[in-house]
């Protein structure tokens, strides 16, 4: 079910544009407008789902889903071998600022530990 005014529902219904690399069934990918390396796709499930732990604790099987979706984009942008990131963040503490699900899909460039 989509939310009236959640950004990434607006972007899987075509109503809001986004650079989209990969349609799934279940999901949607595109690059993040702000990106933080040479590769930043975000990857969304077309259902709406305010983060991670609402969709583990539904039983929807999406995370496994954005998960094997995220390694395809990785692997179409050449960044499978040489390594990516993959975040969910999960809360306003952790910086979640879009409250529909999403990984952040990482690489292209060295990435430090930990994370700032
Ligand atoms: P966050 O984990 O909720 O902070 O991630 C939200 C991301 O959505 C963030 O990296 C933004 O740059 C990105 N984004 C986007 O790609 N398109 C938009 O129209 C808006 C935010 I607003």
């Amino acid at each position: 079910m989509a939310h009236e005014d959640c950004l990434f529902c607006k972007i899987v219904k075509g109503e809001v544009p986004a650079e989209i690399v990969r349609e799934g069934e279940r999901t949607l990918a595109f690059r993040d407008i702000n990106p933080q390396a040479p590769t930043h796709v975000l990857i969304v499930p077309r259902e709406h789902h305010a983060d991670a732990a609402a969709a583990a604790a539904e039983g929807t099987g999406l995370l496994d889903q954005i998960t094997s979706d995220a390694h395809e984009v990785a692997l179409a942008e050449g960044i499978a071998e040489t390594g990516y990131r993959l975040v969910f963040n999960t809360g306003s503490g952790a910086g979640q600022t879009v409250f529909h699900l999403h990984a952040h899909l990482l690489g292209g460039r060295g990435l430090n530990w930990p994370p700032g």
